[in-house]
């Protein structure tokens, strides 16, 4: 039984909203820490290196290395520094698993580092996929690594897999909670500020998951997330928007039987799954009590309002570099947004663009994915 105790682990953006409730349930059941990192946060990172009493820590930004280090001075914590550090930790001898929750596109390479070394990875950032899915899943395959989806939709679609014949799938339906503008128009949209969309219905999270809920390109994100992890064709994956986000997605067999997965919002469920699959113990959340909820609905997307899902979904229907520059072009409009300098509709606006302003080309190696994200990246910057 994978009891998680003892059961060595590193994780990759240990401060934010999924490191830290991963932290919950590897106190919870035992787990052995051995590396953590941060991109700012060096107060926090530095209690939890001494609480787990970790053996490495990587912190992303450079200014902060040096008082990182002399923080950490009394004790033996190896202290580490950028994505060089990350992938280090990353890509440790002694991981058994490693939880990928840093925010965005940075987090691929010590994705691809830690399947090269052969360490199973538990994803939660899913720019990985977006980005780098084709040699993301080829290096899995070729390292008989394991990839554990912690997203909830994709640990929703991965447990109604669980007992069934892959090649029985029909489809699968991702839902989605709709956002903070659900039913808001386009000329609405317009109008909305950076504190409304800073403020999610169901669940709480870093600031760039929470705009890209806003706009939806989160839901884009994971559309091309499932494509990859599940080895689907576009056209096999329906988007639901649910707006209580009990279901968390399902899947559609041969025989039209649905089956789901549900449960109250709360990422421990699936960080839990991911660390301890397939074992089902006790995990620290609520139960669901579905006759408080009363009812659960169900409705389609608005694709013309929510211009940045269809872009994703165009993205990787079309493949090759698309996914990869709408992703960073999404990241780089998003940090423009939180900084004031677009509005809230120009994020959709700029992103729904790149897709005819760049030609086909493919993505054979890590460096074309370098290359796309630094053309997209400029692409943004020249249009603010
Ligand atoms: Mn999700």
């Amino acid at each position: 039984m994978n009891t998680g105790e003892g059961k060595k682990i590193s994780i990759l953006g240990s401060t934010g909203s999924i490191g830290t409730q991963s932290l919950e349930i590897c106190e919870k059941h035992g787990f052995s820490v051995i590396g953590l990192t941060a991109n700012e946060n060096i107060g926090l990172l530095e209690k939890q290196a001494r609480k787990f009493g970790v053996k490495y820590v990587c912190i992303g930004n450079p200014e902060k290395y040096k008082l990182l280090k002399k923080n950490l001075a009394d004790t033996g914590v190896k202290v580490l520094c950028g994505e060089e550090g990350l992938c280090e930790i990353a890509g440790l001898d002694e991981n058994e698993i490693v939880l990928n929750s840093v925010v965005g596109m940075v987090g691929l390479l010590p994705t691809l580092t830690a399947i090269g070394a052969g360490k199973d990875v538990a994803l939660a950032n899913k720019e990985t996929l977006v980005a780098g899915g084709e040699l993301v899943m080829k290096l899995a395959r070729e390292k008989g690594v394991k990839i554990y989806p912690v997203d909830s939709e994709h640990s929703a679609i991965f447990q109604c897999l669980q007992g069934n014949r892959r090649e029985q799938l029909k489809k699968i339906i991702l839902t989605a909670s709709g956002g903070p503008f659900f039913g808001k128009t386009y000329e609405e949209l317009k109008q909305v500020t950076k504190q409304q969309a800073l403020h999610h219905p169901n669940w709480e999270m870093g600031s760039k998951i929470t705009i890209d809920s806003a706009t939806l390109m989160n839901k884009g994100l994971e559309f091309i997330e499932a494509k990859w992890l599940f080895d689907l064709e576009p056209d096999q994956i329906e988007i639901v928007v649910h707006r209580q986000s009990v279901v968390h997605s399902a899947v559609e067999y041969m025989d039209n039987s649905v089956i789901a997965q549900m449960g109250v919002p709360d990422m421990k469920i699936p960080i839990q799954y991911a660390l301890l699959y397939p074992e089902r113990v006790e995990c620290p959340v609520g139960e669901l009590s579905l006759t408080d909820y009363g009812t659960l609905t169900f409705e389609k997307p608005d694709f013309g309002t929510f211009k940045c899902l269809e872009t994703a979904i165009t993205a990787i229907e079309a493949g090759g570099v698309y996914p990869c520059l709408v992703n960073s072009a999404n990241e780089e409009a998003v940090k423009a947004f939180l900084c004031d300098k677009i509005k809230f509709i120009q994020i959709g606006e700029i992103v729904s663009s790149v897709l005819e302003n760049f030609e086909f080309s493919e993505i054979t190696c890590y460096e074309d994915i370098k290359r796309a994200d630094r053309v997209a990246r400029e692409y943004v910057r020249d249009r603010i």
